[in-house]
């Protein structure tokens, strides 16, 4: 090739790169997931990532992360450093091409062991590209070097600003406030929860964490040093602190499988809580995947076949479930997959189908080995296994009895109803409150003169599956017709309605803001789509919006309906503890009031059908098996007008 050749594919090349970034710029939300608070703090993960990584190939033990008094972060680390010498391909300095070129990662280090992916892994490039200024300083061969960027363009060529005898890299950067849609304001709280959790992922790093906003009594700077000698058996522990435990050890996995390494750490207390955290190279897979079924099923087969050949099981009347397995367990799995394939809502379900054997052999094996060499664990793990299906087991029998003692009497109203005094419909409300527990909380709570309650039992019956006579002689589902005083239409036309004489003008449905709630709602919306239609199209139903936090501090507390009212709340204050309301149940008759029902103060969302056809689409592909899209659903596309009453 000649030189006029290779002048003229370096300009090429550099103008792919611009182009590259000028696409990070366009798609921010492609590479960092969203411009808002999450995607901001995703910045300093990506830039962290990249310490991490050096580190896991073992060159470096030492990772500080700064936020400085303008909010700009620096992260700093012992590495190798980013190599500075020419890149040959591109023609400009190694860092330069790190830093200006997308996907660039570490492809020249072939050597390194690295596993990237999901939103991390997209690289320091992408940092730049949406950081009004960033430098870069590299510790390496006994000098200084440097280069400064503004939006991802280099302001001048790699340069040596002085001598060293440090190794290491450092990035300074202060994201563009341009992209963001959110206050370049960094919560340390947000920041330190993830270098803690790095730290456990992975041992014998020590990462700080230093914020020099802020000082402490002393006059120091907000900091915290996160160090773990043992990795995983030293988060599980963390996590289970204030839970009485089952057993005193902690079951520790390690190994590789079919070129997988799997790391499991997990403890059993005396709670009834299932508590699994998952991660695949690192990032917490909150929708779960192939690894953590790959666990469940590990674990279920393993403590199963123990129990069944040491004879624990005998004269057992009663059959054990899965779940019977996991109460009172607390899990970390982590895995590193060199090629993961994230699915789901959120990107955090793990998709590679091998992943799940290698979990499983892995678990299988070392479980059994533990059992075997800790008996007397073994049997309180599996007498703890038995009592839960015990327990199981006669909650479901009462549960059986109670609904064949509700059976409907006819004509009168629901016995479920806890009616208002107001008789006029257009004053009047019926909030449909999912679970019993809540209902009751609804009903001590609400103004009784118009607002009316119908605690709904778990979830209703899908409309969208079930056979036209199965949904008539579903008792959530009559009890909704004879409160709302709507009446089924002739025997040749089952679904007409009579809605003159409908009781109350605002239904309302009240459920828990998590994902099994967003699908009890679905269902809900579901049956008035199908078989209410035009209470829909004219307008009375109505989706309550629970908050999602409570933050306090001394006498002060504050609600929050999302993490960013969350975290300018935890700001006004200047700290506190926060709350996640998991559930209605778990908010008292007044919180409920003043939050939710209360006319004064809540938020609802009024359900509007603007495209029927669509809204038939949507119905029917929602009531597929996966609820994320349902949630997905709820939350953009629905045509709620959001309206203040
Ligand atoms: C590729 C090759 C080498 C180092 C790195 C990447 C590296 C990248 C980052 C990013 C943050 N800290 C880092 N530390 C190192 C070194 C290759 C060699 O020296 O042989």
């Amino acid at each position: 090739m000649s030189d006029e050749n290779k002048k003229h594919d370096y300009s090429a090349d550099s103008i792919q790169a611009l182009e590259g970034m000028e696409h990070v710029r366009m798609r921010p939300s492609m590479y960092i997931g969203d411009v808002g608070v999450r995607g901001l703090h995703h910045l300093v993960y990506e830039v962290v990532d990249n310490s991490i990584d050096e580190a896991m190939a073992g060159h470096c033990d030492t990772i500080s992360v700064i936020i400085n008094e303008d909010n700009s972060i620096t992260v700093r680390d012992n590495g190798r450093g980013i190599p500075v010498g020419l890149h040959k391909k591109e023609g400009v300095s190694a860092l330069e091409v790190v830093m200006t070129k997308i996907g660039a990662g570490g492809k020249f280090d072939k050597d390194s062991y690295k596993v990237s992916g999901g939103l991390h892994g997209v690289g320091v490039s992408v940092v730049n590209a949406l950081s009004k200024h960033l430098k870069a300083t590299v510790y390496r061969d006994g000098k200084v070097w440097q280069q400064e960027y503004e939006r991802g363009k280099p302001l001048y060529p790699v340069k040596v600003v002085g001598e060293t005898d440090q190794r290491g890299t450092e990035v300074t950067f202060m994201p563009d406030d341009e992209i963001f849609q959110t206050e370049i304001d960094f919560n340390y709280e947000t920041l330190s929860t993830r270098m803690r959790e790095l730290s456990f992922l992975n041992q014998r790093i020590k990462i700080s964490i230093e914020d020099k906003r802020r000082k402490d009594d002393e006059g120091n700077f907000i900091r915290e040093d996160f160090f773990s000698e043992e990795g995983l058996p030293e988060f599980v522990k963390y996590l289970d602190a204030t839970r009485e435990p089952l057993i005193q050890k902690v079951i520790s996995i390690e190994g590789e499988k079919n070129g997988i390494p799997v790391e499991v750490a997990m403890v059993y207390n005396t709670s009834y809580a299932e508590n699994l955290h998952s991660y695949v190279n690192n990032i917490n897979t909150h929708e779960g995947g192939t690894h953590l079924s790959g666990f469940r099923r590990g674990l279920t087969h393993t403590l199963k076949k123990y129990a069944e050949t040491s004879g624990l099981l005998k004269n057992l009347k009663f059959s054990i479930s899965g779940d019977d397995f996991r109460e009172g367990l607390t899990a970390i799995i982590s895995v590193k997959v060199a090629e993961p394939q994230f699915e789901g809502q959120t990107k955090t379900k793990l998709g590679n189908r091998e992943v799940s054997a290698a979990v499983s052999q892995a678990v299988s094996e070392m479980l059994t080995d533990y059992l075997e060499e800790n008996p007397n664990d073994a049997k309180t793990i599996v007498q703890k296994v038995i009592l839960a299906a015990q327990a199981r087991h006669a909650a479901s029998k009462a549960r059986e009895m109670v609904q064949r003692k509700t059976v409907m009497s006819g004509g009168g109203l629901p016995g479920k109803l806890s009616d208002c005094a107001w008789s006029e419909p257009e004053k009047c409300e019926l909030f449909l409150v999912e679970g019993d527990s809540a209902g009751g909380t609804a009903k001590q709570g609400r103004d009784r003169n118009f607002q009316a309650i119908l605690p709904l039992r778990g979830k209703i019956l899908n409309v969208e599956k079930a056979m036209q006579h199965k949904a008539f002689e579903n008792e959530e589902i009559k009890n909704m017709y004879t409160a709302l005083g709507v009446s089924i239409g002739t025997e040749e036309d089952q679904r007409a309605l009579n809605v003159s004489k409908l009781r109350y003008h605002k239904i309302v449905i009240m459920c828990d803001a998590d994902v099994d709630g967003s699908h009890i709602e679905t269902l809900i919306l579901t049956f008035f789509f199908r078989y209410m239609r035009e209470l829909v199209e004219n307008g009375n139903i109505y989706v309550a919006a629970p908050p999602l936090y409570l933050v306090k501090k001394g006498k002060k507390r504050k609600y929050a309906w999302n993490d960013e009212e969350r975290d300018a709340i935890v700001k006004e204050f200047g700290g506190g503890t926060i709350q996640r309301y998991k559930g209605l149940g778990e908010m008292n008759a007044e919180q409920l009031w003043d939050t939710t029902m209360n006319p004064q103060h809540r938020t609802m969302y009024r359900v509007t059908i603007e495209n029927g056809a669509e809204a038939d689409r949507v119905f029917s592909m929602l009531m597929g098996d996966e609820v994320p899209p349902r949630r997905k659903f709820i939350e953009d596309n629905a045509t709620y007008a959001n309206i203040d009453i």
